[in-house]
């Protein structure tokens, strides 16, 4: 067993790959494939259990900062398993997919922000290219099963341990030289590979900007995020949105990309791609006017807790309130419609739009729904400021 499997409390389940000429060209074969598919760096890690992700999910969760996700936390010692995806899994060729476009941020008037992420669907461009690393593996007779971005394995420690990338104090993978703009994914065999000789060090140095960029202090120490009070989760967690994060929301629908854009490399240098079909933004009114299939089409493959559209138009009708000019009176005539709506979490978050833009005259006195009550007994001041 390497030395750093030890270090890392990596416990292997099988003999570790030998480093046989024969191994060490199959595996360059399948990573130059993976390459030719578009995949930017790709490497591959032994399927391990992966030790130290176990024990921090177990205690993470046991301190709450998962909030109610589910995803890998939902049972973390499948998900920190390669052997629950590919019984017999020897290694894991993992691969990095920029995300970084040239592409400009550019939105207008009522439009809210998409994190970088999401727009494209860069996780089906990676799956794709995983797939054909998969299909060879199994036309040589191994074994395999890709997995992006799902509940089975974790990612990001994958891409670690097939030494792609160092944890940035903002918890993304940062890759050498290119940062953070990146999707991760895996192919999980029971193909003896060569593995990574080991995870790379630590390149953040004494930098701590991202620590400083996150709008609501989501950080609480290098490489842990609280999920209750990171931006990227509250968008997607159902319920009603907590007050006291409303504003710093502002006109995020999807994501939250503060701790990257504060980042030197992964600003400065990240492996940009002339990407024609992005999305950077979208309209509010146009969406709060649609009907539920017609709005969950324009969301597409974001992920929204049971596909409820419930959801996106909480959030928009939040973002309504951060970014609408009070005189609009196309937004005055939605909110008055949302709220009359017959769906109480919808009229307690235009409630709350409408107190911040002024429009008093449109909020009930009161409300049969305790969500309601509850919003009309903390009703916010006028914003005042920009856009305005
Ligand atoms: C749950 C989840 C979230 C949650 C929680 C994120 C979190 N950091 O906990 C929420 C919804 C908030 C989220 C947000 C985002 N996510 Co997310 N998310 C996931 C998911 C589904 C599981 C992650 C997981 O289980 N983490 C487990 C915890 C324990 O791991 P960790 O937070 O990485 O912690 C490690 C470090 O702390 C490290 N560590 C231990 N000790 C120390 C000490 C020091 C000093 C340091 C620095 C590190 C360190 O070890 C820990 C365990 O491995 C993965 C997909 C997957 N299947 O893996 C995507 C994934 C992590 N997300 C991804 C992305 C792109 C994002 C966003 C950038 C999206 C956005 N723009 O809004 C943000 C970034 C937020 C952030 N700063 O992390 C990418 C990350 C790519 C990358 N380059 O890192 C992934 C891998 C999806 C993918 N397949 O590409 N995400
Ligand atoms: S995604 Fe946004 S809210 Fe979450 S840790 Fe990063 S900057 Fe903070
Ligand atoms: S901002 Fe600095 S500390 Fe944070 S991840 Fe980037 S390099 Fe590391």
């Amino acid at each position: 067993m390497p030395e750093w499997c030890l270090r890392f409390g990596i416990v292997p389940l099988a003999d570790p790959p030998n480093r046989s000429s024969e191994n060490t060209a199959y595996t360059e074969r399948l990573l130059a494939l993976g390459l030719a598919q578009g995949i930017d760096r790709i490497g591959v890690a032994p399927a391990h259990i992966f030790a130290r992700t176990r024990h921090e999910l177990h205690e993470r969760k046991q301190r709450g900062l998962h909030d109610t996700m589910q995803f890998t936390y939902r049972n973390p010692d499948r998900s920190t398993d390669p052997q629950s995806t590919v019984v017999g899994a020897q290694s894991i060729v993992v691969g990095a997919l920029s995300y970084a476009t040239e592409q400009t941020e550019e939105h207008g008037y009522l439009e809210a922000r998409i994190a970088r992420y999401a727009w494209s669907d860069f996780y089906d461009q990676l799956r794709s290219a995983l797939n054909m690393v998969r299909d060879q593996l199994r036309a040589d007779g191994f074994r395999a099963e890709v997995v992006v971005d799902s509940n089975a394995l974790v990612d990001r420690e994958a891409a670690y341990l097939a030494g792609l990338g160092w944890y940035g104090k903002n918890a993304n993978l940062l890759l050498p030289g290119v940062g953070s703009y990146f999707v991760l994914g895996s192919v999980v065999t029971d193909a003896v590979l060569d593995v990574a000789p080991a995870p790379l060090d630590d390149g953040c140095g004494a930098c701590k900007r991202c620590l400083d960029s996150c709008p609501t202090g989501a950080i609480v120490a290098p490489g842990v995020i609280d999920a209750r009070t990171c931006l990227a989760w509250l968008i997607q967690k159902p319920g009603v949105f907590e007050h006291r994060f409303r504003e710093a929301l502002g006109d995020r629908i999807y994501g939250c990309d503060d701790c990257q854009q504060s980042c030197p490399p992964t600003i400065r240098f990240s492996i940009k791609k002339p990407v024609t079909a992005v999305r950077t933004s979208v309209s509010v009114l146009t969406m709060l006017q649609s009907s539920d299939n017609e709005l969950m089409a324009q969301v597409g493959q974001w992920y929204v807790a049971d596909r409820n559209p419930v959801w996106v138009r909480r959030n928009l009708l939040i973002i309504l309130g951060n970014i609408a000019s009070v005189s609009d009176q196309a937004v005055r005539e939605v909110l008055s419609m949302y709220c009359r709506h017959d769906e109480p979490m919808l009229r307690a978050h235009a409630i709350w739009s409408a107190a911040r833009l002024g429009h008093r005259d449109l909020i009930p006195v009161a409300d049969e729904s305790p969500i309601v009550q509850a919003e009309l007994a903390h009703l916010p001041k006028v914003r005042i400021g920009k856009g305005v």
